[in-house]
């Protein structure tokens, strides 16, 4: 087998350990025993690192997280995470089945396209002192969409019994409900969800307040 020199290489992420979307990647690496490095990009020191021109090279849409991996470099975390699955062995983050499947992507699609964006931090800036009252309502309408679908697809995870990409967005768009202050125990299927889901050491080693970039304080 012919590996490149690039394949061989960690994986370099571009994240910041508040980073709901850089922490779905990191719970994706965990999952699937990946050892990367971690390049931080403190997205409010000095007005925001993702605006210095360094990394506009690295994303050009200014946002975290990107990943250099196997010569290449990705966006999206979603994209990330297909291609990690796509590439590497360990848990199948995508079923096999079709219907799962289109499950999985569905939920992922759910928070990473209808509630994560409306509550990302260049929106909630320019929305000044309502920005929490904002991101509570726009978190707590998708996940009123979210709970019913949920409820239908679960069992001790988002879809089904086996992990997937849907549970690595579930629980840090529920860290990110909590900072919000949403009322979580109107959504018990969620509520259960991520209970059993921070559980995992995956999503331990990968949590917000265990990154090279947390701050002391936030440290757990
Ligand atoms: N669809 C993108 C969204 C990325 C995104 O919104 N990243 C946020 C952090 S979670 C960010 O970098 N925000 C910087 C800003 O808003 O200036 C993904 O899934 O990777």
């Amino acid at each position: 087998m012919h590996l490149s020199l690039a394949s061989l290489a960690k994986p370099i992420l571009y994240g910041y350990f508040r980073s709901s979307c850089s922490w779905r990647v990191r719970i994706a690496f965990a999952l699937k025993g990946i050892e990367y490095d971690q390049v931080p990009v403190n997205l409010i020191q000095d007005g925001g690192q993702q605006h210095t021109k360094q990394f506009e090279s690295v994303n050009p849409m200014k946002q975290v997280p990107a990943v250099k991996i196997d010569g290449i470099t990705l966006c999206q975390s979603l994209a990330v995470i297909q291609y990690i699955d796509e590439t590497r062995p360990g848990p199948r983050l995508l079923p096999a089945d079709p219907k799962t499947r289109a499950q999985v992507r569905m939920i992922s699609d759910l928070i990473a396209s209808g509630i994560q964006p409306v509550q990302n931090l260049s929106v909630l800036q320019k929305k000044g002192s309502e920005k929490e009252q904002w991101a509570q309502h726009f978190i707590n309408q998708g996940f009123q969409a979210l709970e019913p679908i949920l409820k239908q697809t679960a069992g001790k995870y988002c879809v089904g019994d086996e992990i997937s990409m849907a549970d690595t967005c579930l629980v840090p768009q529920v860290y990110n409900a909590e900072r919000f202050k949403v009322d979580l125990e109107q959504f018990p299927t969620i509520k259960r969800l991520n209970q059993t889901l921070l559980e995992m050491e995956a999503f331990k080693v990968s949590h917000p307040s265990r990154q090279p970039d947390t701050p002391p304080e936030l440290l757990a």
